[in-house]
C-alpha cells in the first residue's frame, strides 16, 4: 500500500492530468485548463485569485519555457510555492497554540 507521502504525489500527477486532458494538448495545460484547476481544487488557498487578471499573471509566472501552456514540471513550482506558504502559516499557528 502506498504511504501518505506516495498517495499525495500520486493525487498530484491526477488532479494535473484529469485537468490538462480536458482540451488541446493533452500533456500540458492551457489558460482555462489552470483557471479550471485553480478554482475547483485550489479554492481554499486561492480565495483572492478570482480575478482573471490573476490568473494571467500566475500563468506568466508558471510558464517558465514560455510555450503558453503550463506543464507537469512547471505546475509542481506552483504547488511547491503554496506548500511553502502555507508551511509558514502552519509554523505561526503552531507557535500560537502552542503558547497557550
Ligand atoms: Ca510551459
Amino acid at each position: 500500500m502506498p504511504s501518505e507521502l506516495e498517495t499525495a504525489m500520486e493525487s498530484l500527477i491526477k488532479v494535473f492530468h484529469r485537468y490538462a486532458s480536458k482540451e488541446g494538448k493533452t500533456g500540458t495545460l492551457n489558460r482555462r485548463e489552470l483557471r479550471e484547476l485553480m478554482e475547483n481544487e485550489l479554492s481554499n488557498f486561492l480565495k483572492s485569485q478570482k480575478d482573471p487578471a490573476a490568473v494571467d499573471k500566475i500563468m506568466k509566472d508558471l510558464d517558465t519555457n514560455g510555450d503558453g501552456q503550463v506543464d507537469f514540471e512547471e505546475f509542481v513550482s506552483l504547488v511547491v510555492g503554496l506548500s511553502i506558504a502555507c508551511e509558514q502559516c502552519y509554523q505561526m499557528h503552531m507557535k500560537k497554540t502552542g503558547m497557550k
